[in-house]
């Protein structure tokens, strides 16, 4: 079977298919494209114009939670718990992450009224996971699981907002988030899910959005 992943290196739908990708130590095609500007090959191939889209031989999956659910599907170890309830549990909480990733785009873009807007909404969804999450290094234990690599992305982006500022996003009042986030962000497949310098074309999309945020920033 062979896989290619299309993916905006700044896309954090698109890293929860790379982490799961190389958790699974599948061998794939990498090509990257600027969904703001694609190329026509991939208008005519993708139904939504967004990306992660994983090509598999002829055929295209498209959302980042189908292929991660795909990904496992085709993976000898399962990349979610055993238990029936704690595996939906684990989807909903999935589900509930992409959520964040929508309030995440208004904090960076918006203007100063968005901005509280949206770091508000995010807060009150933080705050739920926190009364749910345990003590433990990852979502269900030890065991690094699709859970971790939907969160991944969201907690890699919120230790760059609080360094690039004076902790704006800090996660200090949630002590079993700020735990899992710092174990998340050590996990080599984590690590290794962006490309080099993506911190800094991060910032740089900071400033560029021209939204409250980028007047918090520290040179
Ligand atoms: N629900 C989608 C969201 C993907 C998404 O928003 N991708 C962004 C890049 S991070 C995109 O392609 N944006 C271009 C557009 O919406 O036209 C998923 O989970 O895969």
């Amino acid at each position: 079977m062979k896989l290619e992943l299309i993916s905006f290196k700044l896309c954090p739908f698109a890293q929860r298919a790379i982490i799961s990708l190389n958790t699974h130590k599948l061998d794939f095609k990498m090509t990257y494209i600027n969904p703001m500007n694609p190329p026509d090959w991939f208008k005519d191939i993708s139904p939504t114009g967004q990306v992660p889209l994983l090509r598999v031989d002829d055929q295209v999956v498209f959302e980042s939670l189908v292929i991660t659910e795909f990904i496992n599907e085709i993976s000898n170890d399962s990349f979610h718990p055993s238990s029936s309830i704690q595996r939906a549990n684990n989807r909903s909480w999935i589900l509930f992450s992409s959520d964040i990733l929508s309030d995440l785009f208004g904090i960076i873009t918006g203007d100063e009224e968005k901005f509280n807007q949206s770091k508000i909404a995010l807060f009150t969804k933080l705050e739920k996971i926190e009364t749910i999450k345990s003590a433990a290094k990852f979502f269900n234990g030890n065991d690094f699981n699709m859970i971790d690599a939907a969160f991944a992305p969201i907690f890699m982006r919120l230790s760059w907002i609080n360094e690039f500022t004076n902790n704006a996003l800090s996660l200090d009042e949630f002590k079993h988030l700020s735990t899992w986030s710092k174990e998340l962000l050590q996990v080599n497949v984590v690590k290794n899910s962006v490309v080099e310098g993506l911190d800094d074309a991060y910032y740089s999309n900071i400033e560029a959005r021209e939204g409250y945020l980028s007047t918090l920033l520290i040179d």
